[in-house]
């Protein structure tokens, strides 16, 4: 029989085999349930990352295992040259779970956040009217919408952006937040849309002002310019409602928080699948959506079978458990037991983050090591958290946490906190 290796083996295993692309906190996990992980010594942890709000519904929902299994035991993968009959079922509830038109289903969160930026493109050439290869994309600073060569185009990290040049053109870079700046941008008959994430995730939780969203949503309108919501991690329930944005579709869910602003292409990816196969997704009206054509645009697994069946079973899930709700709730009480924490510790500057995408900022400098070696601390502790930029920790459980659990959690993050020592 041969025995399992070792946490160290394994860590060692990946340095010396697989591409250094990431600095992973030294924890290797084996198992997961619900709000649980277990490394390969039987340790046991609280996920306070949920695989980047992918995982919302817990990790190895049963549900969504078993429409994972019975769907791998009869079809996994037809490519869209033919018809499959798992396809249009989906593309119909997903179209009516948040009131568009149509779906362009694909795989990856960039890989939808391309879509929506060539969907948009198109869109300004077809109906817009602007001078074909003359269109450009307003994008915001601090942004992080994926790793491709023409999404990083449009960073402002240099991590995500140096080194990768040249860049995609037809691109502008205004402030996150700014509407004065938005609204200067605007002025050039050439912008075709403007992508923004609700709540700037990797930038280390930024929440707008209320009534960002919606000025800028107006400010598109006013300009026939689409506005596009990266949706990819704070949607699906993370935010304390099913979306972040829109909230005046007809459907009698209240899902969102800004009720009039409804983009006109959202962008879903990570929580749409509950973490258990990679599914996004582009939600767009009729008018914009057929600007694409037979031909245009797709992938190999883009509406897959497999995809189709697991995603069904992941929205469900976040419907049929309530989980917004208990985002919303078990967030207030998340940043209330953390913001305490921050008037007793030096430690802690600021509390910020709406349902369960909340973080901390740690009083110190973005290069130093503190907040990495704090989650090192919480690790120890019983808890996965991993910072963003430097100084920031970012705490986004998964949805089906409870509120014992919860408090377990925020006790845990004051012990470590409050014995930190540098
Ligand atoms: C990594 C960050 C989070 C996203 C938004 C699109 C995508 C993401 C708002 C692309 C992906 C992931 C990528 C992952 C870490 C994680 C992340 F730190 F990179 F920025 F969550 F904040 N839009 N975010 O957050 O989706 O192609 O990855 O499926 O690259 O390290 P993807």
């Amino acid at each position: 029989m041969e025995r399992t290796m070792t946490s160290s083996e394994l860590m060692q295993i990946e340095d010396k085999y697989g591409a250094h692309n990431y600095h992973p906190l030294p924890v290797v996990l084996s198992k997961g349930e619900g709000v649980y992980v277990w490394d390969v010594e039987g340790k046991k942890y609280f996920d306070f990352l949920s695989a980047y709000s992918a995982v919302n519904q817990g990790h190895c929902h049963p549900r969504i295992v078993k429409a994972l299994k019975d769907q791998a035991e009869v079809l996994t993968l037809t490519s869209r040259a033919f018809y499959n009959d798992q396809l249009g079922p989906y593309e119909k509830y997903l179209a009516e779970y948040f009131d568009y038109d149509k779906v362009l289903p694909i795989n990856s969160g960039v890989e939808a956040v391309e879509t929506a930026l060539k969907l948009c493109r198109k869109w300004a050439y077809e109906k817009k009217g602007i001078e074909l290869n003359r269109a450009k994309i307003i994008f915001a600073s601090g942004n992080f919408h994926g790793r491709t060569l023409a999404v990083i185009s449009a960073s402002t990290d240099p991590s995500s952006t140096g080194g990768f040049g040249p860049y995609m053109p037809g691109y502008e870079v205004i402030p996150y937040n700014d509407l004065e700046a938005l609204k200067t941008a605007l002025k050039d008959e050439l912008v075709a849309g403007f992508i923004v994430e609700p709540i700037q995730g990797e930038a280390g939780v930024f929440v707008p002002d209320e009534g960002y969203l919606k000025g800028a949503a107006d400010l598109c309108k006013e300009h026939n310019v689409l506005f596009i919501a990266d949706e990819v991690q704070t949607g699906i329930a993370r935010t304390g409602r099913l979306l972040a944005t829109c909230g005046n579709c007809s459907c009698e869910k209240s899902c969102g928080h800004q009720p009039e602003v409804k983009p006109d292409i959202l962008v879903l990816g990570k929580a749409i699948s509950g973490g258990v196969f990679p599914v996004s997704a582009v939600l767009a009206n009729d008018d914009i959506m057929l600007c694409i054509k037979p031909g245009e645009h797709g992938s190999t697994f883009g509406g897959n079978p497999l995809a189709c069946a697991v995603a069904i079973a992941a929205l469900e899930v976040i419907e049929d458990e309530g989980l917004a709700e208990n985002a919303m709730s078990l967030g207030k009480i998340f940043r209330e037991r953390m913001q305490n924490l921050a008037d007793k510790s030096d430690w802690v500057n600021l509390v910020r983050g709406k349902g369960l995408l909340n973080a901390i900022v740690i009083n110190d400098t973005e290069d130093s090591s503190t907040a990495w070696d704090m989650c090192v601390a919480l690790r120890d502790n019983g808890l996965l958290a991993k910072p963003t930029h430097g100084n920031i920790i970012r705490f986004a459980p998964p949805l089906v946490i409870t509120e014992e659990e919860l408090h377990q959690c925020c006790d845990i993050i004051e012990k470590t906190i409050l014995a930190f020592k540098k």
